[in-house]
């Protein structure tokens, strides 16, 4: 299999013309999908759909309600769908490896000619025929608007409502450091394409908070610990939290980033026991640790600041294992400081 990496503005014309070539598409994204999988997504689906081609939107996992209101959400398949359906050419957005998409889906939707791929997480995996890696971007739906932008066709209403979330979840309302002049520009030119309100988007993807969810917090931040040096924080949630509350782990979304929140924390961890032998865990660095190489020795993955990763160990144990691990890494880095701030 040819691999093409592409990396510069001047080659997204050898993807535009994959994009002419072919008539049958299929796109997917991550499973537990977030704000940019779906925004890049539903954006590349309108865009696909706009110049004629015939589109298809496979994902593992369900639309989260929050994101209902953004138009054609309703087009996304499940797995199911797939049956014996091949497009031409498969999309895979906001995935570091094939398997994100869900073990069964990168098994049975199959492109006959060609695998795109198109990321930009540091860790990601160059796993396309083609592949539109941008560790640089602050997100994937802005690497779809550049993509679009390339094609010299106008972005419509749709896709850029679709765009603007992507980059508005991906950069934490405007927040983080992958916020740039360039993001903000893009923003302004979406938000005046889209006609929306900015503010409507805000509340439609923050303030749809189900009470249970709230509850959940309360719990988990009750486990909240700090080490001595006041750098490292951990939360941890448990089956019978999410019993208890009536949640699951999708509840646990966000929590996080406040425990990162808390003065002079660096990094900030949140576990989350799936079964009695296996953990999930969240991981957010303010820059001096690089949290994505953190995961990785765990066979996770992410960003510099934002990584996950699973453990098979008790909730405890995989815990202590981190907080280790992660005073491992300040003690080897104390002067990487100004160099780790990419997300
Ligand atoms: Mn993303």
């Amino acid at each position: 299999m040819n691999s093409l990496q592409i990396t510069g503005m001047s080659n997204y014309s050898t993807l535009l013309s994959v994009f002419d070539r072919y008539h049958t598409f299929a796109l997917s994204t991550h499973i537990n999908p977030d704000g940019d999988a779906i925004g890049s997504e539903l954006a590349l689906y309108a865009f696909l759909t706009e110049i004629g081609k015939s589109v298809k939107v496979f994902n593992t996992d369900a639309v989260p309600k929050n994101y209902k209101f953004l138009p054609c959400w309703d087009v996304i398949e499940g797995v199911n769908a797939v049956d014996t359906y091949r497009p031409e050419v498969l999309v895979v957005l906001d995935a570091s490896t094939l398997e994100r998409i869900g073990k069964r889906l990168s098994k049975t939707l199959l492109p006959i000619h060609k695998l795109v791929n198109i990321d930009h997480h540091a860790t990601a995996e160059a796993f396309g025929d083609i592949n539109l890696i941008m560790p640089a971007a602050s997100s994937t739906s802005e690497i779809v608007y550049k993509l679009i932008k390339h094609y010299q066709t106008s972005i419509n209403q749709a896709c850029a409502l679709c765009l603007y979330t992507g980059l508005m979840f991906d950069t934490g309302c405007f927040r983080y450091s992958n916020t740039t002049d360039e993001t903000h520009r893009i923003a302004a030119e979406l938000i005046e394409i889209g006609k929306f309100a900015p503010d409507e988007i805000y509340r439609n993807v923050y303030e749809q908070l189900p009470v249970a969810k709230l509850r959940l917090l309360s719990e988990v931040l009750s486990t909240l610990q700090v080490t001595d040096n006041g750098k490292i924080a951990s939360v941890y949630a448990t089956q019978e939290m999410f019993r208890k509350t009536g949640t699951n782990t999708d509840a646990l979304e966000g929590i996080v980033n406040q425990i990162q929140a808390i003065a002079g924390v660096e990094v900030a961890l949140c576990a989350s026991e799936m079964t009695d032998r296996s953990t999930k865990v969240s991981l957010r660095s303010q820059g001096r640790v690089d949290v994505s190489q953190l995961a990785a020795e765990f066979e996770g993955g992410g960003h510099a600041r934002a990584a996950g990763c699973r453990l098979v160990m008790h909730y405890l144990t995989a815990l202590t294992t981190l907080v280790q691990t992660a005073q491992r890494y300040m003690d080897q880095s104390p002067s990487k400081y100004k160099d780790c701030r990419k997300d």
